[in-house]
């Protein structure tokens, strides 16, 4: 598997699958979740809808994934996951990593090549950055997957020098 870091917009990324950070109703709200549902159209949130009356009618728990079309976006995916709201009172990294991990388990029964990430939870779920990046790469590469490209795609420089110092001890 190969890691890399793109400066740059989640909603562009030519790939098969794009993660959004997601909130348990799957039904949007701000950050990456406004901009995938704003750029990919209706077609996603019609199946996110048919998920919540169906599977996930009690909502998609924290630190699961789960895939739907991408609808315009140049993605053929979209895998909608749901990070934790940071805590400084209580340990919530394990569920942080399970988003990683559960989104690449969703990816390979896709049959998913290539995977771009943002940084779950560091944007309105408050997750201090640094911390973000360290769960978030140690969990992709703690995960075994046919996955071959992944790419965590950040959209602003202190999240990407974030990532560089957890991608290469920088
Ligand atoms: N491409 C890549 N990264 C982005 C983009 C983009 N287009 N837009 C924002 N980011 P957030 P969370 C960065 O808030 O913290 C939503 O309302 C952003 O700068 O999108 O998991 C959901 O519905 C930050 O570094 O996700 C939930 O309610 C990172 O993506 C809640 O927000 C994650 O920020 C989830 O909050």
């Amino acid at each position: 598997m190969r890691i890399t870091l793109v400066h740059g917009d989640i909603t562009e990324q030519q790939v098969d699958a794009v993660v959004n950070a997601a909130n348990s109703s799957l039904l949007g709200g701000g950050g990456v979740d406004g901009a995938i549902h704003r750029k990919g159209g209706p077609e996603i949130l019609e199946e996110c809808r048919r998920l919540r009356s169906a599977e996930y009618a009690g909502g998609l728990p924290t630190g699961r994934a789960v895939a739907t079309t991408a609808g315009r976006l140049p993605a053929r995916w979209v895998i909608h996951t749901v990070g934790p709201v940071y805590s400084a009172a209580e340990d919530r990294s394990h569920l942080l990593a399970s988003c990683y991990r559960e989104s690449l388990r969703v990816a390979d029964r896709l049959g998913v090549r290539s995977i771009a990430f943002p940084a779950v939870s560091a944007g309105i779920y408050g997750w201090p950055v640094e911390d973000a990046a360290r769960v978030a790469v140690g969990a992709v590469r703690n995960t075994t997957t046919v996955v071959e490209d992944v790419r965590f795609v950040l959209f602003t420089p202190d999240v990407y020098a974030a990532f560089e110092k957890a991608l290469n001890g920088a």
